[in-house]
C-alpha cells in the first residue's frame, strides 16, 4: 500500500528530496479530478485551466473512459505486437474512419509519434523521391515544440530544450514560422522528404500563424513532392474548436500525428495516421514499441475519441473561444497588465505587458491558484488557457470573472 499524503507541503518536499529536478511546479499537490475541477489535498477546489497540457480535453476522469479502462484492464492489457489482439485492429479502423486515412500506427507518448513521423518520412524519401542514401531533409520551423527525445531536440530552437545535451541530429532545416517565401526556398531542395509543423505553436505562446499559411503550406508540399508532417498532438481532438487545426484551413496532412487527448489524459496513447504509400514503406521489424498498440489503450482511445463526438467538444469549444477571447478583449479596455489576448477554441493564451524574464505572469498564476483556477506561464509572461472542453458557458464566465480579479489583484 502507498502510504497516503495529507499536507501540501509533505508531498513537494518529497518530490524535491526523491524527484529529479527537471520540472519547476506551481506548488499545489493535487489528490482528486472530475470534469472542469482538480481538488488538492487539503481539499481546495479550483478550475482546471491547463488540463494537463490538453491532454483531458474530455474532463477530468470521464466516468466512460474510466468504465472502458476498467473493463479492459480485467480482461486483457498487454501482449506486446508479437501477437495479435482483439481491440488493436477496431481502434485501428476506428481511427482511420474517423480522420479518413488508410492506416494507422500507435505508440504511446507524443515524442514517440513525432519519431516515428520522421522514420516514415525518411524512408519515404529513399523510396519515392530517390534522395540519396542518408542525405533525407526535414523542414521545421523556429520556436516548435514537438517533444524531448534528442532527435527532436535537434530541431529545437529553445536553448532551454538544447543546451547540454548536444551533440545533434543532423537533416533538419529550420526555417521561419508563418513565412511562406522561406518555406518554398526550403522545400524546392530535392532532398526535403517532410515538412514538420505544429498548425499552432502551443510551447511558443498559443501563435497563431496568418490565415492561409497552412493552405500555402499543404500546396508547396504538393508542388516539391514532399510530405506534409501535421503534429496535433496539442491543438488535435476538439481543442481548437475543430476536430483538428488543420480542418480550420481545410488542410489534410500526409501525416497526422496525435497524442495527449487521444485517450482524455488516462494512459499514453499516440498515433501516427497516413495513407498506404507511405505507411507500408516501413516493414516487420523496423519500427515498434512494447506498449504501442495494447488493447487497453485501445478500448480508451475509441472511447475517449467517442467522448468528444457525442458531447460535441469540438462545437462547444468554438463557442467558448469566441466567448472567452471577447471576454479578454473587453477585459483589456480596463487594463494594461494585458497586451494581447490569442488563440483558436479553447487554447487560447494571455500576454502579460512585462518581460519574459519578469515573475509577473508567475505571481498572476499565483494569484489564480488562491482564487480557485490553474494555469501556468510560458516564455516568462504569456499564460496559457485551455480548460477541458466539457466546460459550461456558465463556468466560463465565473472563470473569467477570477481571471480579472486575479490579474487586477497582482
Ligand atoms: C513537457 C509544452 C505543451 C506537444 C506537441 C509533441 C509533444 C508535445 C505539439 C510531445 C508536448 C507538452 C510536453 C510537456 C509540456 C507540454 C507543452 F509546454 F512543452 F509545449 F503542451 F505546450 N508535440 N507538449 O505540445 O508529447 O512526448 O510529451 O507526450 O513538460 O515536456 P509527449
Amino acid at each position: 500500500m502507498v502510504e497516503s499524503i495529507t499536507a501540501s507541503r509533505d508531498a513537494i518536499l518529497l518530490e524535491d528530496k526523491y524527484g529529479a529536478h527537471n520540472y519547476h511546479p506551481l506548488p499545489v499537490v493535487l489528490s482528486k479530478g472530475e470534469g472542469v475541477f482538480l481538488w488538492d489535498v487539503e481539499g481546495k477546489r479550483y478550475y482546471d485551466f491547463l488540463s494537463a497540457y490538453s491532454a483531458v480535453n474530455q474532463g477530468h476522469c470521464h466516468p466512460r473512459i474510466i468504465q472502458a479502462l476498467v473493463d479492459q484492464a480485467k480482461q486483457l492489457t498487454l501482449t506486446s505486437r508479437a501477437f495479435y489482439n482483439d481491440k488493436l485492429g477496431l481502434a485501428e479502423k476506428y481511427i482511420c474512419e474517423t480522420f479518413g486515412y488508410d492506416k494507422a500506427l500507435f505508440m504511446n507518448s507524443g515524442a514517440e509519434a513525432n519519431e516515428t513521423a520522421i522514420k516514415l518520412a525518411r524512408k519515404w524519401g529513399y523510396l519515392h523521391k530517390n534522395i540519396p542514401d542518408n542525405e533525407a531533409v526535414l523542414v521545421a520551423v523556429k520556436k516548435n515544440f514537438h517533444g524531448r527525445t534528442t532527435t527532436i531536440i535537434s530541431a529545437s530552437t529553445d536553448p532551454s530544450s538544447r543546451k547540454g545535451f548536444g551533440p545533434f541530429m543532423p537533416g533538419f532545416e529550420i526555417v521561419d514560422y508563418d513565412n511562406v517565401d522561406a518555406l518554398e526556398k526550403a522545400l524546392s531542395n530535392p532532398n526535403v522528404c517532410g515538412l514538420w509543423i505544429e498548425p499552432i505553436q502551443g510551447e511558443a505562446g498559443v501563435y497563431v500563424p496568418a490565415e492561409g499559411y497552412l493552405k500555402a503550406a499543404e500546396t508547396l508540399c504538393k508542388k516539391y513532392n514532399v510530405l506534409l508532417m501535421m503534429d496535433e498532438i496539442q491543438t488535435g481532438i476538439a481543442r481548437t474548436g475543430k476536430w483538428l487545426a488543420s480542418d480550420h484551413e481545410g488542410v489534410k496532412p500526409d501525416m497526422l500525428i496525435l497524442g495527449k487527448a487521444l485517450s482524455g489524459g488516462v494512459l499514453p496513447i499516440s498515433v501516427v495516421l497516413a495513407n498506404d504509400s507511405i505507411m507500408l514503406v516501413i516493414k516487420p521489424g523496423e519500427h515498434g514499441s512494447t506498449f504501442g498498440g495494447n488493447p487497453l489503450a485501445a478500448v480508451v482511445c475509441m472511447e475517449a475519441l467517442q467522448v468528444v463526438k457525442d458531447e460535441k467538444l469540438a462545437e462547444n469549444a468554438e463557442r467558448l473561444g469566441k466567448i472567452f477571447r471577447a471576454r479578454m478583449q473587453d477585459f483589456m479596455k480596463r487594463t494594461d497588465k494585458i497586451t494581447l489576448v490569442r488563440g483558436k477554441g479553447l487554447l487560447n493564451a494571455i500576454v502579460i505587458n512585462d518581460t519574459p524574464q519578469s515573475e509577473t505572469a508567475w505571481n498572476i498564476c499565483m494569484k489564480f491558484a488562491e482564487n480557485g483556477l490553474l494555469a501556468k506561464p510560458t516564455h516568462g509572461n504569456i499564460i496559457r488557457l485551455a480548460p477541458p472542453l466539457v466546460i459550461t458557458e456558465e463556468q466560463l464566465h465565473e472563470c473569467c470573472d477570477i481571471i480579472e480579479k486575479s490579474v487586477l489583484a497582482v
